[in-house]
């Protein structure tokens, strides 16, 4: 279906705009009232997760309320743990908890390669958004990088170190190249599902990308982020690897469309260091939303002079907080459009 509105596609392919698009990190399911209310009519996240009809409404909410350039379908990356043998929970206030962990070889050989069957609900979720939203924005389809994966399925839970995860890349390199490579393939099957049913553009996020040291984060996550790159053929691709600032010049090599920014990465050494050719996405601070309008408007501004009005999406440079006022993300977003269609 044609799409009323291309801006993120168009830049993320890196073709003139005439503004510069603009989504959120993370902008379905933490900051909107109307979010809320559907969540409390529910046991829980999980429940939300998978059932298409609510997940689609929640995937549009932003679109509506917000006026964001791209729905992001309401999922998480936990999905592909799940979906290869590893149940979890959402613990309300703590985040997921898994029951079991992978340890060992016998652990291994018990997981599944995900496939697009095992994850049904979200094929689903995204065929009854896609109908919805009738062509007014692009859809983003997302997955978590291997490494964060590996982090959540050795840890068990969020951590603020990952040694567990740590600690097995240097105890056992083998046997977590063998592990990475299973949530590689899994996660392949899964974007390339989700573009099946409609995603129009895919994000892999690497959340826990700055805590390897450069040479590690090259061997251990980009090298599996490449391998889904050059998977994902039919739409562009956008990398989100939070923190890595030592490998931003090997992110810049890989066959992605899209390098998202977080906001202490410098946007003119990121230019230089990620190359001409490649559309950024970010990338400020979000903890620029507490502040008055006022200010709000201006920070957005000085980031839309530094990245230029062309091969640039605006987006903040993490996800929004929860306890962030929807009003204040709205200004950010209205002022990029207005912003850089003056420019
Ligand atoms: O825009 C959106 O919010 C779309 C849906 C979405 C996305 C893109 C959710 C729903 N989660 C994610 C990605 C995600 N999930 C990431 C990568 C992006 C990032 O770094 O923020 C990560 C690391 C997770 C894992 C996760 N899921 C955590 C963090 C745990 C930790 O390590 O501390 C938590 C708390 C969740 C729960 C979750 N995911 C999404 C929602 C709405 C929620 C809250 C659940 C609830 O209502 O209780």
């Amino acid at each position: 279906m044609e799409l009323k509105n291309d801006l993120l596609l168009r830049a993320a392919r890196g073709e003139k705009t005439e503004r510069t698009p603009v989504w959120v990190m993370r902008q379905a399911g933490r900051i909107l009232k109307e979010y809320l209310e559907i969540r409390s009519k529910l046991s829980g996240f999980i429940e939300l997760v998978q059932t298409p009809e609510l997940a689609a409404e929640v995937t549009i909410q932003p679109v509506d309320i917000l006026g964001v350039d791209a729905a992001i379908i309401f999922s998480d990356i936990l999905v592909i743990p799940e979906a290869m043998g590893l149940p979890y929970t959402m613990e309300e206030g703590k985040g997921p908890l898994f029951s079991n962990t992978v340890k060992n070889e016998a652990d291994l050989g018990k997981l599944k390669i995900a496939d697009e069957d095992s994850l049904g609900y979200v094929i689903e979720a995204i065929n009854v958004t896609k109908k919805e939203l009738n062509g007014r924005v692009p859809l983003i389809g997302f997955a978590g990088a291997p490494w964060t994966i590996f982090c959540y399925m050795v840890e068990g839970k969020g951590s603020k170190t990952f040694s567990h995860a740590r600690k097995m890349l240097y105890t056992n390199p083998v046997f977590s190249h063998k592990l990475l490579d299973k949530i590689t393939d899994s996660t392949i099957n899964y974007l390339k599902g989700q573009v099946a049913a409609g995603a129009n553009i895919v994000q892999v996020f690497d959340s826990w990308a700055g805590i390897l040291p450069a040479g590690q984060y090259d061997d251990f996550s980009l090298k599996y982020i490449s391998k889904i790159a050059n998977a994902i053929t039919d739409v562009p691709v956008i990398v989100f690897a939070k923190g890595a600032y030592a490998s931003r010049k090997s992110i810049g090599s890989i066959n992605c469309d899209v390098v998202g920014l977080d906001w202490n990465m410098d946007i003119k050494e990121s230019r230089s260091l990620i190359g001409p050719d490649k559309t950024l996405q970010g990338n400020m601070d979000p903890a620029t939303l507490y502040a008055d309008f006022g200010t709000v408007k201006s920070e957005t501004r000085k980031m839309i002079d530094q990245f230029g009005k062309a091969k640039h999406i605006a987006n903040l440079g993490h996800g929004v907080y929860p306890d962030m006022e929807a009003d204040k993300v709205k200004c950010f977003i209205d002022e990029v459009k207005e912003y850089s269609s003056r420019l």
